[in-house]
């Protein structure tokens, strides 16, 4: 499989707020690395991203949401700060007037919906490299010829949760989002977005809420019960133009692989019968049983599985890299959904 990775990821680790707590994030760069790693020696073609072209990404953000995340770090220390973390702690609430603040630590506040995701010195590079990473790895699925076009983007860090304009869950420009505006922008008329993160992707949601041009699709934990807790539940379909074009399979604490995969069958046969002549997965193996932030049951033997039933879809596809977080398993965990996908899609299908 044609790979798309880099290293500009390295200098961005961020802090998060866990259980009242300031903590190295979760996130970690050495996520990416091992990934890396572990695919290194399964014969792929790695390759480095394009440029980012800074026009798609104005298509899907806010720009400036986008001018604030470049240049939120340096007015951090230029205003004198010594922490390590750019982060805010107030957040506009239910009844909130609205309206931008002046303030860095106010536009923190409104650029943000989270305390477990925050802005470091690399954290800009890395997160324009992350989207040139997927932007990269499905124009490649645009041109590429043969039977069924398959990429892995290997991206750090993820993007699920980023929203029009606001960071969270450890992202910041939303990858999957992008990759589906490249093959959109490529001809093709309808583009779906596969989520199975644990985490619900409430910024692929948000982005593609009221369009009908892309379908978005996830399965994840109960919002009730789990982060993004605000987004994600069942009753969620779209709005406007995006009218039925969004699905959510939210399922409790707990669900086992057997439980899981039927709502990966549902959203596989939704996707088929609304049209769509490509595909962008949200790989997220935090569903792993021994995610140190997640409570589902899968085991390291289901992620080839998943890659195959994926792959029988049988249309063009970008597997965009989300979560994960069983740093020891991880690499195991996404190579085994990019085993499976190529071991089906090369084998015979009826
Ligand atoms: N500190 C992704 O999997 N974190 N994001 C809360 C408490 C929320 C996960 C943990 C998890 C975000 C891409
Ligand atoms: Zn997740």
């Amino acid at each position: 499989m044609l790979i798309v990775s880099s290293d500009n990821h390295l200098a961005h680790h961020s802090l998060e707020l866990d259980a009242a707590e300031l903590i190295p994030s979760w996130e970690s760069p050495q996520r990416a690395s091992i990934v890396h790693d572990a695919l290194a020696s399964g014969g792929h073609e790695f390759i480095a991203p394009d440029p980012l072209d800074r026009a798609l990404v104005a298509r899907l953000h806010d720009s400036d949401y986008v001018a604030f995340l470049e240049t939120a770090w340096s007015r951090w220390v230029d205003e004198g700060n010594v922490a390590p973390a750019a982060m805010g702690f107030c957040w506009p609430a239910r009844r909130s007037s609205g309206g931008r603040p002046d303030d860095l630590v106010g536009q923190l506040g409104h650029y943000s919906f989270a305390a477990d995701c925050s802005i470091v010195a690399g954290t800009w590079d890395a997160v324009a490299s992350s989207a040139a990473i997927a932007q990269t790895a499905a124009s490649k699925v645009a041109e590429m010829a043969g039977r069924q076009p398959v990429t892995f983007a290997l991206c750090r860090p993820p993007g699920h949760h980023a929203s029009i304009d606001q960071f969270g869950g450890y992202c910041y420009l939303n990858n999957a989002a992008i990759a589906a505006q490249v093959l959109r922008d490529a001809g093709h008329e309808r583009v779906a977005v596969l989520d199975v993160d644990y985490h619900h992707g409430n910024g692929t949601q948000d982005i593609f809420y009221r369009r009908a041009d892309v379908m978005f699709a996830s399965i994840h934990a109960d919002p009730k019960q789990e982060f993004p807790f605000f987004m994600g539940h069942a009753s969620e379909t779209g709005e406007a133009d995006g009218r039925g074009a969004n699905l959510n399979l939210p399922l409790p604490h707990g669900t086992v692989f057997a439980e899981w995969t039927v709502a990966l069958d549902h959203a596989l046969r939704w996707i088929v019968e609304g049209g769509c002549s490509a595909l962008v997965v949200s790989v997220g193996v935090d569903t792993y049983v021994d995610d140190p932030i997640s409570q589902f049951r899968l085991a390291t033997t289901d992620f080839p599985t998943i890659g195959a039933a994926i792959a029988d879809v049988g249309l063009p596809t970008v597997l965009v890299m989300e979560g994960g977080y069983a740093t020891d398993a991880l690499g195991y965990n996404v190579r085994g959904v990019i085993d499976g996908f190529e071991q089906h899609s090369s084998g015979a299908r009826s």
